[in-house]
């Protein structure tokens, strides 16, 4: 009998500190947040954005607001020359068969699919991943990202409208984002 209560005991105890445990990896399991504002042409400014620092592992929200008159567009790339080059050659090359219109290039399978090469992906909340993320004007969206891998990212506006055959990016609309080990 005196056993009996004991191995209950003791099994309440283990479960007692089970649901402890998973309690507290949840509450470690940080979020850091970071607010931006879009605008032509840049990141809570007229030109370049904050650099955001986050670690391996580590959910990264980001708020983004409208604060311009366009349409405006966030990615993150590992590497932006490699990005902007590819992303040039291909604007180019739409635009001597005779597409003119911004809009029209930008949702463009060619243009998109620069972007899904190059573009990590991003977890739109309550919806699913992407490459880029787009935000109207006046208009906030709200994000998150995870990265895996150490090292220094950028983040960017791969729009066009306004500036083609230039992106949002080649006239001073990105960040640099360093994930720390
Ligand atoms: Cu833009």
């Amino acid at each position: 009998m005196r056993k009996s209560v004991l191995i209950i005991i003791g099994v309440l105890i283990i479960a007692i500190a089970a649901s402890l445990g998973a309690y507290l990896l949840i509450f470690l399991q940080s979020v850091k947040e970071y607010k931006l504002e879009a605008r032509e042409f840049g990141f809570n400014g007229f030109s370049g954005g904050p650099t955001l620092t986050v670690k391996v592992g580590e959910t990264v929200r980001i708020n983004l607001v409208n604060r311009g008159g366009i349409k405006h567009e966030f990615m993150v790339v590992k590497d932006k020359d490699a990005f902007l080059s590819e992303a040039h050659k291909v604007i180019g090359g739409l635009m001597t068969q005779g597409m003119k219109d911004a809009e029209e290039i930008e949702e463009s399978h060619e243009y998109h699919a620069v972007m899904e090469k190059w573009g990590l992906k991003i977890l739109k909340v309550d919806k699913e991943f992407e490459e880029d993320v787009e935000v109207e004007p006046a208009k906030t969206v709200v994000f998150e990202i995870k990265f895996t891998t150490p090292g220094t990212y950028w983040y960017l506006c791969g729009a066009l409208v306004g500036t083609l055959p230039q992106t949002h990016a080649d006239r001073g609309m990105f960040g640099q984002i360093v994930v720390q080990s």
